[in-house]
């Protein structure tokens, strides 16, 4: 920790920096702590938002919380932040987490180096300098060596143009762009498209407000329930005494948790076993039905089926009217393909006498928004409120947005028309000196993210600090290393049963967007991953290029 707060000029004021770090979540902070405090690093961040927090700031829906275990959804750098800091519940609300980053900031004095209220709109890189210019929305200009996108990979919201949309007359909200002073649903006719895990959240929660509430289907989803509750101090206290065992243990985990998959076919158990298994697991709670299940779970569609069944039998269980339910059941795609949605009552909340399912496949999908509410299957549901829970041009919108130019001027969003072409998912042949912490192509969304957000902040870091002490100016993938590792992407995924699910991991959420695996599902995982980017580094820095200093270059700082 810095032991005095900064007292350097604004970063605005300022437009020469060693790096540029787009995004102040919860990667776009620890890059800023790694470069500035540890590396002594000249180093300034835009922020499109007017606080810390990233997806913590933006996603304040109703029903907002984390799905993964708090002792685990942290940052794990700091010893001392580790002990400090105590998780309310297993899953805290957005508020609690956007706490924590808040305290983050101050702890770590980071915010006299963010520059909020700016959004980066344009980044281009200069072969004769070798330097990455900036320009933001709100007309700044600013050169840097490196450029680190800290995005986010659910940052950029899926907004459907659906016909009429403008005509609405009440009011209208993506769950990811939510009123700051909260949404009264009280009296209200309210409206939810989508039934992803924002929604499956959201919908509960709504529902006890409204004074009706009709929730638009297009894809049922598999859920399991989360269990949330408050953390028993003395389980605090057990995991304090022992966070360098769990950040070990996390960090060479498959998925970033304490989970592991059970090495045991399911087709090898019998009725009475598995089903004792499933009902630990559904007892539980959390991700441990998704990510602890059966091994070949992933792997063949006899054994999804059979864990599948399990899931579908508890939703007939809970929903009272069987043709609710089985409007309520997938059928179309093996489960756990679609990111698992975690539910307090969602089903349950298809039982109330306020609560109306409007099913894309037996009722009719949205055809129009209209001045009074929706029309689905030629009839109309009239609404005060529209909320839309559509979710993200998943990992790669982010990055695309960004208007990168690279090497040549060749433009980024263009090269990615087809999908997104990387090495390791952290640079891009053509880019130089440009990092995306849990970009496309690596284990990102597949893992709990702090623990793949810290890596890639760590590799970049000591690949940042190895240039500088081989004075070179400039770092590149090669192509062929790019096409090897998507090909290698591709390659594992295959593999699976997860290509078969029109989820925002196959980019099939997005009308247009090529149908393509966005994140990396790493034979061996986040551990496995880990492992890979520390051995190119040993190998220096196999699959790159780099260019040394000559006299006219601008020195790495400090
Ligand atoms: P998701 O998981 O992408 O869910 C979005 C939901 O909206 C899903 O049910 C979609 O159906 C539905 N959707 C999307 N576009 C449309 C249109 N055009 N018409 C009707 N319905 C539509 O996003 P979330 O925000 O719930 O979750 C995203 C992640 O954020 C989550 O997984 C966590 O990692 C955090 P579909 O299934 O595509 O048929």
């Amino acid at each position: 920790m810095t032991s005095a707060k900064r007292s350097s000029p604004a970063a605005a004021t300022k437009t020469n920096f060693d790096a540029i770090i787009i995004g102040a979540g919860f990667s776009g902070m620890y890059m800023l702590h790694s470069l500035r405090d540890k590396l002594d690093l000249n180093a300034t961040v835009f922020e499109a938002g007017d606080g810390v927090g990233g997806t913590w700031y933006w996603n304040r829906y109703p029903g907002a919380r984390c799905d993964s275990d708090s002792y685990v959804y942290c940052y794990t750098f700091d010893k001392n932040l580790l002990q400090e800091w105590n998780w309310s519940e297993r899953y805290p609300e957005q508020d609690e987490i956007l706490r924590y980053l808040e305290h983050c900031a101050e702890r770590f004095d980071l915010k006299p180096d963010i520059q909020f209220g700016k959004r980066v709109v344009e980044a281009t890189f200069d072969d004769q300098t070798q330097l990455w210019t900036v320009r933001t929305d709100k007309g700044d200009v600013a050169t840097a060596r490196f450029v680190i996108t800290a995005v986010g990979a659910l940052s950029t919201a899926n907004i459907p143009q659906f016909k009429g949309f403008n005509s609405f007359k009440g009011k209208c909200y993506h769950t990811s762009q939510w009123p700051h002073d909260g949404v009264d649903f009280t009296a209200k006719r309210v409206g939810v498209i989508g039934t992803g895990a924002t929604a499956v959240q959201a919908i509960p929660e709504i529902a006890q407000q409204a004074k009706h509430l009709t929730v638009f289907q297009r894809t049922p989803a598999f859920c399991v329930p989360a269990r949330n509750g408050n953390v028993d101090p003395e389980v605090t206290k057990a995991r304090k005494a022992d966070y360098d065992g769990i950040r070990q243990r996390i960090k060479d985990s498959f998925f970033g948790f304490e989970l592991n998959f059970m090495p045991k076919s399911v087709l090898e158990t019998t009725p009475e076993e598995r089903e004792q298994e499933f009902d630990r697991m559904w007892d539980t709670g959390g991700f441990s039905f998704w990510l602890a299940n059966y091994q070949d779970m992933f792997f063949s569609k006899e054994a999804n089926d059979v864990i599948a069944d399990y899931l579908k039998r508890k939703i007939r269980s809970t929903v009272n009217d069987p043709v609710v339910a089985g409007k309520l059941t997938p059928t179309n795609y093996p489960y756990g393909t679609k990111r698992q949605p975690l539910d307090t009552n969602y089903f349950e909340t298809f039982n109330k006498k306020n609560v109306e399912l409007v099913d894309a496949n037996t009722d009719g999908a949205i055809e129009e928004i209209t001045p009074n509410g929706i029309r689905a299957g030629s009839k109309e549901y009239p609404l005060d409120i529209i909320v839309v829970a559509t979710g993200f041009d998943a990992l790669t919108g982010p990055v695309k947005q960004l208007g990168i130019k690279g090497r040549g001027g060749r433009v980024l969003a263009e090269e990615w028309a087809e999908g997104p072409q990387t090495y390791l998912g952290v640079a891009v042949a053509g880019y130089p000196n440009l990092f995306m912490i849990t970009g496309p192509q690596s284990p990102s969304v597949l893992s709990n993210m702090p623990v793949s957000i810290e890596q890639h902040v760590e590799w970049i870091s000591e690949c940042i600090a190895h240039m500088r002490r081989s004075k070179l100016a400039a770092i590149e993938a090669t192509s062929q290393a790019q096409e090897a590792w998507g090909a290698h992407v591709a390659e594992v995924v295959n593999a699976t049963l997860m290509t078969g699910a029109n989820s925002w991991y196959m980019g099939a959420n997005i009308e247009g967007k090529v149908r393509r695996f966005l994140p990396y599902l790493g034979p061996e995982g986040v551990g496995g991953y880990r492992r890979k980017c520390a051995e190119v580094a040993e190998k220096g820095y196999e699959g790159f290029v780099f260019t040394a200093h000559d006299q006219t270059a601008r020195p790495i700082a400090a």
